[in-house]
């Protein structure tokens, strides 16, 4: 199954205010959602930065990510040659990772309720930091324990082109753009539908320079 039915819909500029679309079954887009915490995201990624850097992981394979990478909350999302996990501790320090901020937590919340998951209440925040050319392959998300619940995720910075799939790997993706402050939450049977980001194009945002950040919150434990 496609869902090309998808492709055409149009996708307005987040300048034009707050409103949402659905892109998927159980995915809705918010555009602009974010903006007003925008500032005070910003801060609290500072704040998590500075007890849990951000690093590159390797994966399974032995592949450096070109993402960069760091966790908040009771849980954090590691890879190694070992396989992916949701760990409580940061590997590089040995301690926990640091407590998720409020504005995340709330945001969060408020975000899933808007797209129709109320009750919504995330235990892990894997923070992504994209440089341009950095991309992200196509995979599933399937480490958490929980796959009834949404993800929401929260883009900041520079836009990025999201590949949106099926539930096979060669179900082939829509592109969707997501810009500063934009939120999609993920839920029913896109939760498990294979997705990805194509790379970074160059820029310079006002808030965060040559950067995009993602915030996606998950229930992993
Ligand atoms: C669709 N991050 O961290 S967020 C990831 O922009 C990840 O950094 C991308 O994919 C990023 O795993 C995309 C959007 C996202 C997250 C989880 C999903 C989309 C999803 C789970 C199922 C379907
Ligand atoms: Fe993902």
């Amino acid at each position: 199954m496609t869902f090309d039915l998808f492709d055409n819909l149009p996708e307005p500029d987040s300048r034009g205010g707050e409103h949402s679309e659905a892109i998927g079954p159980g995915a809705v887009v918010l555009r602009g959602f974010a903006l007003s915490r925008a500032l005070a995201l910003r801060q609290a990624i500072e704040q998590v930065h500075a007890q849990a850097p951000f690093r590159h992981l390797v994966t399974p394979g032995g592949f450096r990510m070109s993402v960069a990478m760091t966790n908040c909350g009771t849980l954090g999302w590691v890879s190694d040659e070992r396989g992916y996990r949701y760990d409580p501790n940061d590997p590089d320090s040995g301690r926990p990772w640091p407590a998720m901020p409020a504005v995340f937590v709330e945001l969060a919340r408020e975000a899933a309720a808007a797209a129709g998951y109320p009750g919504f209440v995330p235990d892990a925040c894997l923070i992504n930091r994209y440089t341009p050319g950095t991309r992200l392959s196509l995979h599933q998300d399937r480490n958490e324990r929980d796959l009834h619940a949404p993800i929401v995720s929260v883009s900041l910075g520079l836009p990025a082109v999201f590949l949106f799939g099926g539930a096979r790997r060669a179900d082939r993706p829509a592109r969707i753009r997501v810009a500063h402050g934009d939120i999609v939450v993920w839920g029913g049977p896109s939760r498990l539908f294979y997705h990805g980001i194509a790379p970074l194009a160059d820029g310079d945002h006002p808030l965060l320079g040559t950067l995009r950040l993602n915030l996606t919150f998950r229930k992993a434990g």
